[in-house]
């Protein structure tokens, strides 16, 4: 840019004393400075929230100059991007996981310990940073992790909602949403970017373009919104690499606008302007079904554009055509959501860069690959055409004319076959003539990745199998994983130090296969005694917030057995409900002298119900009713209790996976996915209580049957079963708990009528009637292992040590050689 001094790179990594220091009394001035200057608070008396803001300040002062470091090696090898795109990130808390990335968390709690701070507390005063609904997001999160750890050069690009996913309220047992303004109070861990700005377009005409014709269009935009660039260093853990997050915000443009110039309307031009800036306000909830907002089209298309103009800037800093751009770019698109940056790269080439139509199209063949996390067809976005057309008149055009040649070349495959030409046609004829975004992120991909591998089988028998007969070479799958530097080191430290003392390296945080190591010592009596003092202690602490939260005191001897995630009908938390009630009728109707036997349980259940999802708002509203029976019901006590955790988040999960003994995934198998938080539960050393679905089918691969609790139909049996309806046999014992419900044991019969009726007389889509037999057999099962303590110990044990291949830093490597062409680009010191 004009005006800027550019020190040579060379004599820069020359200066090596030129970085921060790390030893206590440079970390105690730098957050003593950070008080005093950039907190603006007295040195002499501050708070714990003013502690924290300091200390992340100088944190983040380090993560810049690494940032910084990465950002102009990367610039200087020119090496193959892979930029990441994705609507949401669920980061959650930035603090530790950032110390620990850089290796000096222990300095800066010496540091903090001589001022009078713990770390810990400091590290609790962080809000969430919930840019996201559930597993997609945490998702993109732990793959950031991954990239940056592994010296890829990527970038990650996104929105920054200025309100998160809502938090979650419990009153009288009833879910109520409440707008989570996570901004309030600052936030350290982003960067603001005011130079680094987009001009976004909307509405409006297209004209032909008089002296080109052909092809080429003139976009007369009718809006014009400013994207502004706030950037999150995401560091790498064993490496200077410091990645970049990059999330747009929605500014008003400063462009003149003549119209109310004219009128002399002052206020309401500043109304006007203001009105841009709710493109980025609000992330959407996520209900399963696609609705054809303006809004929520308006922000796929705010930060694609964005996101495209800042890299073909990038490329063109050092690139004079097109020709190497396949060579040095990858899009990736996390989900369907991005997928309108297929028409804006063709857009942007033509258009603008004024590339001939089929060269354009050669790139974009190229450079595009497609994530699906789903096999729920309403999860699949459709829009709108006449939405398309006023908003994005010109990418309405292209995708026409993409659809228009896709077709002609389609009919020369598989010939005139007009119910299939119009199953795979990017725009939908019908009621709502709408746009396809799965097909035209498949037509336009040159891979179409699953989750999972039972999910690939989904996709490419059922869901895209018209695709998949045409393009078989296109399809693929990398089964997810998850950071195990979040979800051990951060969130377990315990645990993380027993791990490296019998493996005797840390090296595992790197290579997540060294904890098959653990195998070899799973009947050690030494390691099982402090595995089991590890548990207890995490136990303890969730304990601790437990009562803290509701109330509640619950035994640490009691099997802790958990589901959190997301509240949806397939996820079956509602089967999950029935059992409690089906082990609470039990013990309620056992001899005095039989309840000895009983294994003492703590059931916890968390998770969001979608805002407009009625069925599981309700399903929230049974937990908290049964739980409100059963933990007032002394006849009981110690032997059964329910607790819903409200307001479920990263880190809410970062506290509860760490003291699990057992947890469920139990969605009705051929629905989910993959599953992630399964992955974090077993590298946690948590007991597996699942059905045959998603990812847990290739973690059976690798831990054995023998170390889990599984139960329920089969995939390829499931439709089968569908078919029968009301003749299909469900056990005695359901329709007595089902009763119990509709019969008003635990009150609101009324309300939850039409929550009975979903599972009964032909309606149990879901299959909770047909699978609660075994569901109870397994739960059985899992009661009379936990009174083995060794067996228990030693099936804990073998879930850690059988938990490598779930690393995100597997499937990154996979994505990376397989679908993105990339390497490693490591930045030197
Ligand atoms: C360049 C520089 C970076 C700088 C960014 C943002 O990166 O040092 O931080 O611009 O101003 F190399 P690119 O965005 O061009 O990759
Ligand atoms: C979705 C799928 C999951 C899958 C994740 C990540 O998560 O099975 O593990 O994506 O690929 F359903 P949710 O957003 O539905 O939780």
């Amino acid at each position: 840019g004009g005006g800027e001094t550019r020190v040579g790179v060379e004599r820069m990594f020359g200066l090596m004393d030129r970085f921060l220091k790390s030893d206590p009394s440079s970390l105690q001035k730098d957050i003593l400075d950070h008080v005093e200057y950039t907190v603006a608070r007295s040195r002499f008396s501050f708070d714990d929230f003013e502690a924290y803001q300091a200390l992340a300040h100088s944190v983040r002062d380090r993560l810049i100059e690494r940032w910084h470091d990465t950002q102009i090696h990367f610039k200087k090898k020119d090496p193959k991007r892979i930029y990441f795109l994705s609507l949401e990130f669920l980061m959650g808390r930035s603090l530790s996981n950032s110390v620990i990335n850089l290796g000096i968390r222990d300095q800066y709690a010496d540091a903090l310990k001589e001022l009078g701070f713990e770390f810990e507390v400091l590290a609790e005063q962080e809000g969430d940073a919930a840019l996201g609904n559930g597993g997609v997001a945490r998702l993109s999160a732990c793959q950031m992790d991954s990239l940056a750890t592994m010296d890829y050069p990527a970038w990650g690009y996104g929105l920054r909602y200025q309100y998160g996913l809502f938090r979650q309220v419990i009153l009288d047992g009833y879910q109520h949403e409440q707008p989570d303004y996570w901004l309030n109070f600052g936030n350290p861990w982003e960067i603001e970017r005011v130079h680094v700005t987009y001009p976004v377009k909307f509405y409006g005409t297209v004209e032909d373009d008089n002296f080109n014709g052909g092809k080429r269009k003139v976009w007369l935009p009718g809006e014009t919104v400013e994207a502004v660039a706030y950037d999150n260093p995401i560091p790498g853990h064993g490496t200077r690499n410091t990645i970049t997050l990059r999330l747009w915000a929605a500014k008003p443009s400063d462009q003149i606008d003549m119209e109310s110039y004219n009128t002399g309307d002052y206020i309401n031009a500043v109304v006007n302007r203001q009105r841009a800036e709710t493109i980025s306000s609000v992330l959407y909830p996520d209900d399963r079904s696609y609705q054809g907002k303006e809004l929520r089209l308006k922000q796929q298309y705010f930060f694609v554009s964005a996101s495209l103009q800042d890299i073909i800037r990038r490329f063109k800093d050092s690139h004079s055509n097109f020709d190497d751009f396949p060579e040095k770019v990858a899009l990736q698109l996390n989900d369907t959501h991005p997928s309108l940056a297929i028409a804006e790269v063709m857009r942007v080439l033509v258009d603008e860069e004024h590339l001939d139509w089929n060269r354009a199209w050669d790139i974009v063949c190229k450079i595009f690959s497609f994530t699906s996390h789903t096999v729920l067809p309403e999860g699949l976005e459709k829009v709108p055409v006449d939405l398309l057309e006023s908003l994005l008149p010109r990418h309405l055009q292209i995708i026409y004319d993409i659809n228009f040649d896709y077709i002609e070349e389609l009919k020369k495959r598989i010939g005139l076959d007009y119910d299939r030409l119009s199953r795979m046609s990017i725009v939908e004829d019908g009621a709502i003539k709408s746009i396809r975004m799965a097909n035209l992120a498949i037509v336009c991909s040159h891979t179409v990745n699953g989750v999972s591998r039972v999910h690939s089988e989904l996709l490419k028998t059922r869901v895209f199998k018209d695709f998949y007969e045409l393009w078989p070479h296109k399809f693929d799958y990398k089964t997810n994983g998850v950071t195990q530097r979040r979800w051990i080191v951060v969130s377990n430290p315990s645990l993380s130090a027993l791990i490296s003392k019998w493996l005797g390296t840390e090296a595992w945080i790197r290579d997540m296969d060294l904890l098959a190591g653990l195998q070899e010592q799973a009947a050690n009596a030494d390691l099982h005694e402090e595995w089991r003092m590890v548990r207890k202690v995490n136990k303890m602490r969730l304990a601790e917030y437990i009562e803290a939260m509701s109330g509640i005191k619950v035994s640490v001897s009691a099997m802790f057995d958990v589901q959190i995630k997301r509240i949806h009908e397939y996820k079956r938390q509602l089967l999950n409900i029935l059992g409690i009630i089906h082990r609470y009728d039990c013990i309620k109707n056992m001899e005095k002298s039989d309840r000895t036997k009983v294994v003492p349980r703590v059931c916890i259940i968390g998770g969001k119900a979608a805002p407009g999802y009625k069925i599981a708002k309700k399903i929230i509203k049974l937990c908290n009713a049964v739980a409100e029976k059963i933990n007032n019901d002394p006849d009981v006590g110690d032997l059964l209790k329910l607790v819903f955790i409200p307001d479920y988040n990263v880190s809410v999960a970062e506290l509860v996976i760490p003291g699990a003994d057992l947890s469920q995934h139990i969605s009705t198998a051929g629905h989910e996915a993959s599953g992630t938080g399964s992955m974090k539960f077993l590298m946690n050393g948590c007991l597996l209580l699942a059905t045959e679905d998603g990812s847990t089918v290739e973690i059976i691969e690798e831990i054995g049957k023998d170390n889990m609790f599984l139960f329920g139909a089969k995939m390829h049996e499931v439709p089968a079963l569908r078919e029968k309806g009301p003749t299909l046999k469900v056990p005695l014992q359901f329709a007595r708990v089902v009763r119990m419900v509709r019969d008003g044991y635990f009150g609101f019969q009324d309300y939850f009528e039409s929550l009975c009726d979903k599972v009964e007389g032909g309606n149990d889509f879901y299959l909770l009637g047909y699978d609660f037999q075994s569901y109870l057999e397994a739960q059985a099962a899992a009661d009379k292992a936990f009174v083995d303590q060794d067996k228990w110990t030693r099936m804990s044990i073998l879930s850690t040590a059988g938990s490598g291949r779930f690393s995100s830093d597997r499937t990154i490597e996979e994505y990376a050689e397989k679908t993105w062409g990339i390497e490693p680009c490591r930045c030197p010191f």
